[in-house]
């Protein structure tokens, strides 16, 4: 299990943390995804064996989402 927490300057309104969490909480290997509208992040907690960041960032990219930054927590 994993934990990262990405910076996504893009999420401005709950339509963009409904779209994120939506997205990102079926996928196989995500346990956890929380998104932070006033701070602009999205906390993870994943599977690194079954879903890699790669794959994470093409998933936000898809809902027109760019990833600024991940770090690890
Ligand atoms: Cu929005």
């Amino acid at each position: 299990m994993a934990k990262t927490l990405l910076s996504v300057p893009d999420i401005s309104c709950e339509h963009c943390q409904h779209a994120i969490e939506g997205a990102l909480s079926q996928e196989p290997g995500v346990h956890a995804v929380r998104v932070d509208i006033a701070a602009k992040t999205v906390s993870l907690d994943y599977d690194p064996s079954i879903l890699t960041l790669e794959a994470v960032g093409r998933i936000l990219d898809d809902e027109g989402y760019t990833i600024a930054s991940a770090t690890a927590q």
